[in-house]
């Protein structure tokens, strides 16, 4: 073995080690809700190193990277004996996704990815590309992942490279090592992404949370986060969907929105996370936010604050996509933490932690959209003139200055 190639394979292995052994800082003063982390926890750089070097100096003298890893991002999220499980969307400079299991022992820091990526299962119609995998572990005892599974518009006019079909896969598990690949979601909307299974049965029957799409990027007429009853995940046909949350003009969510991961039950209701997009003359934004519905009738929402819940910060706001967070993954602890993993523009993972009581007083509490200016005003006014109340009954009132 050469020195060089000696030397820099040393240099190689003790960045990946420092990088996939830093530890995470939380951050000293959120915003009361949740609080972010100084480093994202996954990036194209935690890829193994025996991933993307062939490590042979016979073969590789120079010790190039054969395979790059372009970026790893909107990951599903699970814990599985006492491991926190993120199942990854890894991106190679070739621009083709696939699914890669990363584990850590504590949930905002060691992330490691395990030896190989997923060797998922195809159907008859290969897929060419597979992203944004939601976990869902079923009352019916599997780990499902339900995924977009991307492949060219059969009806794309000749010469256009660039018309996609998405569709939702479907696969499941229960160890996330071997995999059973079922068939394809069927509905009547065109296209469909970010198709989520709810974990528990809804009048006997495996219920969807879908996004009926008119094409590729756009949502078009349809749109919204809509809802439908499979009888068999095997052969999965929603006959008839409903739209349980609607984009709406001049919110967060006016372009289009999806359900980020399955909802968290808890006593107050089902709390969900879901992206809303708008539109800009910077191109489109991507940020999450926060609705309860009702544990009796799913389909209800019974809370909703105004406006986004984690919106891109920082170094956050720039990437392959930039403007974007994106989330299809968290977990809910035994002790009530609750560890919420975002991507940021299409590039890395990130975690913020709070509690599930701290999310249902904010999903709870926080003043809903009320869709004009002025609203939003009174809303602040009402604020005001709780606080001087209150304050005034404390003897403090000369504290505010109104
Ligand atoms: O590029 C931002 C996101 O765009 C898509 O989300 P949606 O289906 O809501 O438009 C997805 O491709 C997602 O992976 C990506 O992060």
């Amino acid at each position: 073995m050469n020195t060089a190639f000696k030397e820099r394979l040393k240099q190689l292995e003790k960045a990946h080690k420092n990088l996939i052994t830093r530890q995470n800082e939380k951050e000293s003063l959120g915003n009361g809700v949740y609080e972010r982390y100084t480093f994202p926890i996954l990036t194209g750089q935690h890829a193994p190193l025996f991933w993307r070097y062939d490590l042979n100096p016979d073969t590789n003298p120079y010790l190039m990277e054969r395979i790059g890893v372009n970026a790893a991002f909107n990951a599903g999220a699970i814990k599985l004996n006492g491991k926190y499980l993120l199942v990854v969307r890894v991106e190679g400079v070739d621009r083709k996704s696939f699914f890669a299991v990363a584990e850590s022992p504590n949930g905002v820091d060691n992330f490691k990815f395990w030896d190989r990526p997923i060797s998922l299962p195809e159907t008859d119609e290969p897929d060419v590309n597979v992203y944004d995998m939601r976990l869902t572990q079923h009352e019916d005892g599997w780990i499902y992942g339900l995924f977009c599974t991307e492949r060219k518009d059969p009806n794309a006019p000749q010469g256009d490279e660039s018309a996609a079909n998405a569709q939702c896969g479907i696969a499941r598990t229960k160890d996330l090592v071997k995999w059973e690949r079922l068939p394809d979601l069927k509905t009547n909307s065109p296209q469909q992404r970010n198709v989520v299974l709810h974990p528990e049965f809804v009048d006997r029957k495996y219920a969807l949370y879908t996004r009926p799409q008119d094409s590729f990027i756009e949502a078009g007429t349809r749109g919204g986060i809509g809802w439908g009853l499979v009888d068999s995940m095997e052969n999965a046909v929603v006959p008839e969907e409903i739209i349980i949350d609607e984009k709406r003009y001049h919110t967060v969510y006016e372009v289009k929105n999806g359900q980020g991961p399955a909802p968290l039950k808890t006593e107050k209701g089902w709390l969900h996370m879901a992206h809303g997009v708008r539109n800009t003359a910077a191109g489109l934004r991507y940020v999450l936010y926060v609705f309860v519905t009702d544990l009796h009738d799913v389909t209800k929402v019974i809370h909703k604050p105004a406006g986004y819940f984690i919106a891109p910060e920082g170094e956050e706001r720039v990437g392959d996509v930039s403007n974007v967070v994106f989330a299809n993954g968290w977990i809910l602890d035994e002790d009530g933490t609750v560890f919420i993993y975002y991507a940021s523009s299409d590039t890395r993972m990130h975690v913020a932690t709070s509690t599930i009581d701290r999310l249902l007083d904010y999903a709870i509490n926080t003043p809903e959209d009320q869709f004009r200016s002025a609203a939003s005003v009174n809303q602040i006014n009402e604020l005001i003139d709780k606080n001087l109340a209150y304050l005034k009954e404390q003897g403090k009132v000369s504290e505010v200055n109104v």
